[in-house]
């Protein structure tokens, strides 16, 4: 492999300290000025683009390097960024904001939030990472935020946290960890009042998600609402039985008392293994549309997609329509990553316009846009079939299409 020189032959790795900070800024800012393209022709349903939009080599030069040449003689980088990828999203004062989960060289998580002036490219990280505050049982691990700007002013990040599962570590299992849902909430993005974290039901929760308006409560009280995914352990669901939901009278100490499943796992489809709202969802005139993912599993292991459905507008845990298969699944180089064969959302932008900016992850690695409209994803909603369930049933479905196409071309 021929090593990138400097323009004058010298190996860039062997520059001096100052001329190799200077070769690091410019290629950093040649990555966030980078242009992105959209795709030509696509699926009609949502267009992605050419570059992720943010990746771990987007982590500003200070969050990696000590750019002190007494202390780092050789200017390397001190503090590695691994990847970026699962982010929340917000239109804030007319900015496009994600709150990215940015990871460590060392397995860490943290929140980074990150703006651009297009939606689809020149994501810049703001100057320093967001500072979560701790409960006081300290999380070893956060991540997926999920943002709702809710009707009662706030705006509010549920994410995971990830602690120790103290028992089994005393038996020597170092892998056991329990998942909550973590809250806080904020007014601007800069400032955090860390909540209590959720309770619920369940031994586990991950994917938490609050309905951005108030909900009858079960004393018919308003309530917030809560899009959970109950599990067993930390990585399977086990009996929890797919996307739930339930109610809390309040936000700071919430408490769920009664979840129910709301949009099932079910058994050979995309979501088989385990499912998980994404961003909250969007409110059309035709319903709440909801973005999440499915899991299945495979010889090669884990596989993520996405996937769409809508619920009622005065009931926004019944399921009115759930077309069948993925949404967006990855392809090409986003199949590879430290997860490979997953995409993940749990942000997505709605504009007055119409307009939706859809951020999507591959592999647990790097963050990508797609855009689409509100229109077209009701019209995909309301359209697309379900899912037949059996292979019989889906060739029934393709020949009606195929019957309609030829009656179709007979009058035309
Ligand atoms: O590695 C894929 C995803 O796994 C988890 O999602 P789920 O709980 O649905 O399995 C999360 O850790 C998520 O961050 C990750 O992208």
């Amino acid at each position: 492999m021929a090593l990138a020189t400097s323009g004058d032959g010298v190996p860039a790795a062997y520059l001096s300290t100052h001329a190799r900070l200077a070769a690091l800024r410019r290629a950093h800012e040649a990555l966030i000025d980078r242009k992105n393209e959209p795709e030509t022709l696509g699926n009609g349903i949502y267009t992605r683009y050419r570059h992720p939009v943010l990746t771990g080599a987007h982590a500003p030069i200070e969050w990696r390097y000590d750019l002190d040449p007494a202390t780092n003689p050789f200017m390397m980088e001190r503090m590695g960024v691994n990847a970026a990828f699962n982010a929340g999203a917000i239109r804030l004062d007319g900015r496009t904001l994600v709150v990215a989960r940015v990871e460590g060289a060392d397995r860490k998580s943290f929140f980074g939030i990150a703006e651009s002036p297009t939606g689809v490219d020149r994501f810049r990280f703001w100057d320093e990472p967001l500072v979560m505050p701790e409960t006081e049982d300290p999380d070893t691990n956060v991540y997926d935020m999920r943002l709702t700007a809710h009707q009662d002013g706030w705006i509010y990040g549920l994410f995971c946290t990830e602690r120790a599962d103290a028992e089994a570590h005393a038996t020597g299992d170092l892998t056991a960890a329990v998942a909550q849902c973590g809250i806080a909430r904020t007014k601007d993005l800069v400032s955090w009042e860390r909540l209590p974290d959720l309770v619920t039901p369940s031994p586990q929760q991950r994917n938490v998600v609050l309905h951005p308006e108030f909900v009858d409560g079960p004393d018919g009280k308003p309530a917030y609402g809560l899009y959970t995914r109950p599990q067993d352990g930390f990585i399977s669901a086990g009996s929890g039985g797919g996307i739930g939901w339930g109610t809390s009278p309040t936000m700071d100490g919430a408490r769920v008392e009664a979840e129910q499943v709301v949009d099932p796992r079910v058994y050979h489809t995309i979501k088989e293994v385990k499912n998980g709202q994404g961003p909250p969802p969007i409110k059309t005139a035709e319903g709440w549309l909801h973005l999440a993912h499915g899991v299945r599993n495979t010889a090669a292991g884990l596989r993520y997609v996405t996937y769409l459905f809508m619920t009622a507008l005065d009931e926004p845990w019944r399921v009115t329509h759930a077309p069948g298969g993925h949404f967006i699944e990855p392809q090409g180089a986003e199949r590879v990553g430290d997860v490979s064969n997953v995409t993940f959302a749990n942000g997505w932008i709605a504009d007055d316009d119409g307009t939706v900016f859809i951020y999507y992850a591959s592999s647990d690695t790097r963050l990508h846009v797609a855009t689409s409209t509100v229109d077209r994803l009701v019209d995909y909603v309301l359209h697309t079939p379900p899912d037949g369930l059996r292979s019989a049933a889906v060739v029934e479905q393709r020949l009606a299409l195929i019957e309609k196409n030829r009656a179709f071309a007979a009058h035309s």
